[in-house]
């Protein structure tokens, strides 16, 4: 009779390949070994380490699936979201970390940039050296960045860029800035800026309550002027940003059930030693119901990710496949935090049992990239052809 394995009932890991395995190994080692160390001071003093970007680099845990000539890996996307879980499961902030720079800095740049800028910025991004980040998101349109308002005008040998840009994974330490901004004809065109340039500043937003080992700031550009070279060339509109954000909403899926493992692996383990009226607390049906909840919809929503991974890995991923699983997995892991949270009573609400971090973390995590609504209301438009936001 097949055995039952409670923290892998699908048998996930037997549909992995050697290689992925392997890569899921590596970043496992790496993350339990080197980053579950630091985690709860960083999170604590609100403190971000960038010699993690050149330990993630070493490893190629970088640009994972950009080719290796430009110093990526060269893997397939069921690894990147094999790295995304290993991350996550120790803290959301380190995956945020790493996921900008793959998905949402070296993805555009090697599908949008032309060869000079790709060779220019791509290896070094891979190992780490250089820190990127991406400015989408302004203070006044978050939803709805076809509404932007920061300009890039036309000036003698490249543009001039003014605007600002808000709640920037990694700006305040970045050395490369992606930034989307509108051109003369209202056209939405990408713009790769480095630290230094003259207007540019990348302040950092203190006080968040989530995603604390994660630094986030704004990006402000006064008349910064960009090269032409630096200018993606041909890629005109949202497809832009919506192209990075197909692949980081994909690795968030991934994510953010690794830090919902944790949390069910967490409460399971609490449960199991703490005594109440004389007995386990896992030895009460209502807390085995809570184990049972969480480990369905951690299965169920794994085996989705891996569906996608292989659906993008064959090219037959639709995008709004990715807002499903992006969805379920943030909404899912939520709830999975919170009764791991309630579980773990008191202790529970301490950083060091762990659980609770992961809940505040995934409350950023439930709202970037697409909100759980907006993703509900890409699918409604998708399912009924009737957009529900915009005139
Ligand atoms: P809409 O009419 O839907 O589309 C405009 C153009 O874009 C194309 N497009 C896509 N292309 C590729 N992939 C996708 N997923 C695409 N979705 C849309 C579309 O075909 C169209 O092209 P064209 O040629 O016809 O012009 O545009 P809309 O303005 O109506 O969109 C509304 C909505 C809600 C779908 C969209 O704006 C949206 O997704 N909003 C959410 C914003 C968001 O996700 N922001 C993320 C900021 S980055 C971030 O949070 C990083 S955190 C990272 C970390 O720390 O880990
Ligand atoms: P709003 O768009 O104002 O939404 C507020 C609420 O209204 C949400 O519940 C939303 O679902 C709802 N809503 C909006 N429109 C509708 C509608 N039509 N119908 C019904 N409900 C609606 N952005 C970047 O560009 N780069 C980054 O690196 C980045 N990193 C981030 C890091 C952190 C820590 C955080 C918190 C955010 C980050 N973001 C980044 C920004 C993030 O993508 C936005 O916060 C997100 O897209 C939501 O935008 P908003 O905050 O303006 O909320």
């Amino acid at each position: 009779k097949p055995r039952f394995h409670w923290d892998d009932p699908l048998l996930l890991d037997l549909q992995l390949s050697d290689d992925e395995r392997a890569v899921r190994d590596a970043a496992q080692a790496y993350s339990q070994d080197r980053l579950l160390p630091r985690v709860l001071e960083a999170f604590r003093h609100e403190s971000t380490d960038p010699a993690i970007f050149r330990e993630m680099g070493e490893l190629g845990l970088l640009g994972a699936t950009i080719p290796e000539a430009y110093g990526g890996a060269g893997l397939n996307c069921v690894c990147y979201g094999l790295v995304a879980r290993e991350v996550e499961r120790v803290d959301s902030g380190y995956r945020s970390m790493m996921s900008v720079q793959s998905s949402l800095v070296m993805v555009p740049i090697h599908e949008f940039g032309n060869e000079a800028t790709r060779q220019k910025y791509l290896p070094k991004l891979a190992r780490g050296e250089w820190i990127g980040c991406f400015g989408l998101t302004e203070p006044n349109h978050g939803s709805d960045p076809g509404s932007m308002t920061t300009r890039a005008k036309k000036v003698p040998g490249g543009y001039r860029l003014s605007g600002s840009k808000m709640w920037i994974t990694n700006s305040p330490i970045a050395d490369v800035f992606v930034v989307w901004a509108k051109d003369d004809e209202g056209a939405i065109r990408g713009f790769v800026l480095e630290k230094g340039w003259r207007g540019l500043s990348a302040p950092a937003i203190h006080g968040k309550v989530g995603l604390r080992a994660s630094i986030t700031g704004e990006i402000v550009m006064d008349e910064v002027f960009c090269p032409e070279e630096n200018a993606f060339p041909e890629v005109r509109g949202l497809k832009g940003p919506f192209t990075c954000l197909n692949s980081a909403r994909y690795g968030i899926a991934w994510g953010a059930l690794g830090a919902a493992e944790d949390c069910f692996q967490r409460a399971r383990q609490y449960t199991m030693d703490r005594q109440q009226f004389g007995r386990p607390l896992a030895a009460n049906q209502l807390i085995q119901k809570k184990l049972a909840d969480m480990l369905t919809d951690i299965s169920l929503g794994l085996q989705g990710c891996l569906r996608l991974g292989r659906m993008k890995d064959e090219g037959s991923a639709a995008v709004e496949v990715t807002s499903i699983m992006k969805r379920n997995s943030c909404g899912k892991a939520l709830d999975i935090a919170r009764l791991a949270r309630d579980m773990m009573g008191g202790n529970g609400i301490s950083d060091e049992f762990g659980v609770a971090r992961h809940l505040v973390n995934l409350e950023v995590v439930n709202t970037y990239e697409g909100t759980h609504d907006v993703h509900a209301l890409i699918l409604g438009r998708a399912i009924t052809g009737l957009a529900a936001f915009g005139n």
